[in-house]
């Protein structure tokens, strides 16, 4: 079990051998050390699957198998040998469970049977799946506007599940399709558009094989896109330039050793070769004062008659906009960029000169940059910084935003999004023969405001874990108790199912890593990587229990109860042979998606058209557009207190979002515990703690709601002055539902202004400190 909670710094590279016994640590907490073995060797391998972690590509002409250390722990959750049985449910109220910390709650193993929740023995009971159907059918029939109802996706979905699922909800009659990306890179999805005619990232891993510079915004390799540090060392060895902005020294963006190299267990490789911790909420200024610089250096070269700094003929040719650009630029201070950025100008004009000398540029990006309230702007910034020289549609160059979930780039491309687009509709109608809703439905901050004021009355989830990674938990989960119906399809017991309401139903889907046997065979899904690949993924273990069903058969049978005939869609031909939801994808997207089932058999799949390649912008004025965001502060901080910190909510080694594999975050030194708070130690002494006290932390926020959470340990660490930062989710009570980034609506989860309190309650110090659970120690009460 856990060890007894310590703080030791690590000064080990990333990677390394740690990686490797992690790997064998995980493996035998599941029980699965030989089954499991197999499974990681056939892991994004050609007949394998696709690893249920993240979206990062895999390299597609190796045939050394590229497994990596929380990879191997996601698969491990996965194909656990410890079951969630009837039994189970039989010996344990919903309530008791209520008790139980995240950890243990999936740690109790797979779910096996489908379940309806009994209010009157206030637990699960079995229910047969024909009766789960009719049960939710009903339901959903029964509400006056399907607009009451919310469809929320989780981005592990495959897309023929995703696919079926945005099909069966817009044939019902809605287009409430809040998903995990809302919360996530939606800032990314909604900034991209404007700036280059895209959705999506430009480059692909040929082009981190040519960069001579990458620049990395706020995203965390070493944890959360592990394979990435692959592509980044090979990078580093052929001496591209790696430039970091980040608050905290991420061990991985400073040196990695590859587990598949062994010398770099002797010497390991130095990835970044600058390293700027900027304020949290800096990044901003940070690029505002890289564009000033790069500005000089044009007028320079200008005056002296040397070649230009900008890239003037593809400023002219291909874009828009940029006069208006430079004058913002021109006409922010430094003095104002040196204070929101936290950065020198001498670093700013050192990490300048490396965009400057670089001939072609990557700009990478994750959580840091999209979860605040300038979060569209950050990344239209970024954007105006390559466009200035070009990085855009050429070899080496380009945006790569690092997704999160392994196919939520995809569910959105099958349409899974509250604001599709005509064309999207107009094709769901020309196959289908029915007119889907055009109006625009709820996402993720619309549905949470639907339900506070009680006009949503239904909620299924395909896959994730509602209410626990939203802002405001407990407001959110009291308000989903005061739901009709919540159906959640899942592998594995989460908090989100104890949120029960009168209908409660908990349906147990195979996962990725299983062999989904439909009449026509065994059947294979598809997936979209972060670089717009699709390929194809099928599963190699025995299902998990035989009472199992794969997402796309759950949701035809829901469709078919709900609908009763309705339009004329084959919903049990689809799920009796997934090659023909693929042939409905193509009928949808023929643009995107010409002879899918022939192109998804090819070895490696096939890449999606993406316009950029050849310099073509889809924007309105065809052109690709300079945009001008004016101001240089990311968050609305308090400026006149000197007790508030910003508080940034991340992810630790041993967790998959909401899922917590283990108490370790190995990389940072903290061990066998999750309830610490990183803090500057100049700021604690300012604030009067001792290193190590235990405080609660207040949000600062003006709707009269108070927001509190305690227990949490003060742990000193290299952060900039007036920024700390803490793990999620169990700081989620903390964010304001209300707080989001502007036009994304994406909670500013980076971004938390808080107060520091003397914590008077119990800090639990047992060497098994996952048995505190979050709810004992969470206090977010709403005040009178
Ligand atoms: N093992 C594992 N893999 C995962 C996940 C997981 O939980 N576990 N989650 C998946 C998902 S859904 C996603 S979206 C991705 C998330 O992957 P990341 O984007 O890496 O997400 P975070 O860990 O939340 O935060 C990223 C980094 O932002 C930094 N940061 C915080 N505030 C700022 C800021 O203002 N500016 C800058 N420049 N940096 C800042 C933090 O120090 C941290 O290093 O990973 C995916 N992969
Ligand atoms: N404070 C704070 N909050 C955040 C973030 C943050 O950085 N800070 N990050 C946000 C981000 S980026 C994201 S993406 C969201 C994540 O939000 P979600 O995607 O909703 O959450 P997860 O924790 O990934 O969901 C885990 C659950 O999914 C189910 N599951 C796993 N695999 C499968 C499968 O194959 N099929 C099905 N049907 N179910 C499955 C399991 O039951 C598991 O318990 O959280 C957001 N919340
Ligand atoms: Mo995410």
């Amino acid at each position: 079990m856990a060890a007894k909670p310590k703080i030791k710094p690590y000064h080990g590279p990333a990677g390394g051998i740690g990686a490797l016994e992690a790997v064998e640590k995980h493996l035998c907490r599941q029980k699965i050390f030989l089954s499991g073995n197999k499974a990681l060797l056939s892991m994004n391998k050609p007949e394998g699957f696709d690893c249920p972690g993240c979206g990062w590509p895999d390299p597609k002409h190796t045939s050394s198998f590229e497994y990596c250390e929380n990879g191997a722990k996601a698969v491990a959750w996965e194909a656990t040998k410890k079951r969630v049985t009837l039994d189970f449910f039989a010996r344990h109220t919903v309530t008791e469970l209520l008790g139980w910390s995240d950890y243990e709650l999936e740690d109790a193993g797979r779910l096996t049977h489908p379940m309806i929740y009994d209010r009157a023995t206030d637990q699960y009971t079995p229910i047969s799946w024909e009766d789960a159907f009719r049960t939710i059918g009903d339901a959903l029939n029964r509400l006056p506007d399907p607009n009451q109802a919310e469809f929320y996706t989780s981005g592990r979905a495959s897309n023929e599940a995703a696919f079926l699922f945005q099909l069966f909800v817009r044939a019902y009659g809605t287009n409430n399709f809040p998903d995990c990306s809302n919360m996530c890179h939606e800032s990314t999805s909604v900034a991209l558009p404007d700036s280059i005619g895209v959705a999506k990232g430009t480059v692909q891993l040929d082009d981190f094989e040519k960069a001579e510079a990458i620049f990395i915004f706020g995203q965390n390799p070493g944890t959360n896109s592990p394979r990435m540090l692959n592509d980044l060392r090979a990078a580093a060895k052929r001496g591209a330039k790696i430039v970091s902005f980040n608050p905290i020294r991420e061990r991985s963006l400073e040196r990695f050793a590859s587990p598949q190299h062994l010398g770099d267990l002797i010497k390991p490789v130095s990835i970044s070769s600058h390293y700027y911790q900027v304020r949290i909420g800096g990044d901003m200024a940070a690029v505002k004062g890289i564009m000033k610089v790069v500005l000089e250096a044009d007028d320079a070269a200008r005056a002296a008659g040397q070649p230009r700094v900008l890239d003037v003929a593809f400023i002219e040719t291909h874009t828009h906009g940029f006069e208006a650009v430079e004058a913002d630029i021109r006409a922010t201070d430094w003095k104002e960029i040196e204070r929101a950025s936290g950065l020198s100008r001498a670093q700013i004009e050192e990490a300048a000169s490396i965009y400057i000398q670089a001939k072609s540029c990557i700009a990478v990006w994750g959580m840091g940059i999209t979860q605040h309230r300038t979060g569209v702007a950050n990344i239209q910034q970024i954007i105006n910084l390559l466009l200035m020289r070009g990085n855009m549609g050429r070899p080496g160059a380009g945006a790569c935003p690092v997704r999160g979930h392994s196919n939520v780039q995809g569910d959105r491309t099958v349409g899974i999004y509250e604001k599709p687009k005509p064309a999207f509709l107009d094709g769901l109608q020309r196959a289908f023969g029915f007119n889907p809703p055009r109006e625009h439905g709820h996402d993720v901050g619309e549905a949470i405001d639907a339900m506070f004021e009680g006009h949503a009355r239904a909620f299924i989830g395909l896959g994730g874990n509602f209410s626990l990674a939203v802002p405001d938990t407990e407001r959110v989960a009291e308000a989903m108790r005061r739901l009709d119906l919540n159906v959640q399809i899942a592998t594995k017991l989460n908090r989100g199912h104890l949120v029960v309401c009168n209908t409660s139903l908990l349906l147990p889907c195979l996962g990725r890593t299983e062999i989904d046997f439909q009449s026509s065979g065994p059947q294979m899904v598809t997936v979209e990587d972060s670089m717009s690949n699709v390929h194809a993924s099928g599963g190699l273990n025995m299902p998990a229990s035989e009472h199992l069903r794969s997402e796309v058969a759950i949701i035809c049978g829901i469709a078919q109860a709900t609908l009763k005939g309705r339009y004329d869609i084959p919903w049990q031909s689809y799920s009796e042979d997934y090659d023909r939801i693929r042939d409905a994808i193509e009928a949808v997207m023929p643009e995107l998606f010409t002879g899918f089932n022939q192109k998804i058999r090819q070895p490696g799949g096939f890449r999606l058209y993406s316009p950029v390649d050849y310099r073509e912008w889809n924007t309105p004025n065809g052109k690709a557009n300079f945009l001008v965001h004016e101001g240089i502060d990311e968050n609305e901080m308090p400026q006149d207190r000197e007790d508030v910190l910003e508080l940034a909510t991340i992810r630790s080694h041993d967790q998959y979002n909401t899922t917590v594999y283990g108490l370790d975050d190995r990389y940072r030194g903290v061990f066998g515990q999750r309830m610490v708070v990183f803090i500057n130690a100049a700021d604690r002494e300012r604030l009067g703690f001792e290193e190590g006290a235990i405080v609660a932390m207040r949000t600062v926020s003006e709707d009269g709601l108070e927001r509190r959470v305690g227990g949490f340990r003060l742990v000193d660490y290299d952060i900039p002055a007036g920024c700390c930062a803490a793990y999620y989710p169990e700081t989620n009570p903390l964010i304001p539902a209300t707080r989001r980034a502007l036009r994304s609506n994406t909670p500013t989860s980076k971004s938390v202004p808080v107060v520091f309190e003397a914590w008077k309650g119990e800090w639990d110090d047992r060497p098994n400190p996952e048995l505190a659970s979050i709810q004992t120690q969470v206090m977010a009460v709403a005040a009178e």
